[in-house]
């Protein structure tokens, strides 16, 4: 049955994870879980965002999206430094 064939293609289609590119920020001043809800509320912000982890240890918060092309660095700089937080780098 082509119908069958179809329905299992698209429900594979569907299953598969939604491909995700990441990028990696260095920052600085985040010191406790408010800071971790902060940052990761304001990268949620952007479209595409699915994924916000960020890591106080190290200083890192790392965004996976499914197009992280439309976040600039200009954009995190300013949304780290309108909260307080310094942005050190990125790596994409
Ligand atoms: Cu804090």
């Amino acid at each position: 049955m082509k119908i069958k064939l179809l329905i299992t293609i698209f429900a594979l289609f569907l299953s598969m994870p939604v491909m995700a590119k990441k990028f990696v920020v260095q920052a600085e001043g985040m010191t406790c879980q408010a800071c971790v809800e902060m940052v990761t509320d304001a990268f949620h912000e952007f479209e595409g965002v699915n994924n916000v982890s960020v890591d106080l240890e190290n200083q890192t918060i790392t965004v996976q999206s499914t197009d992280e092309t439309n976040i600039t660095d200009d954009q995190i700089i300013e949304l780290l430094d309108k909260r307080g937080y310094k942005f050190i780098s990125i790596k994409r």
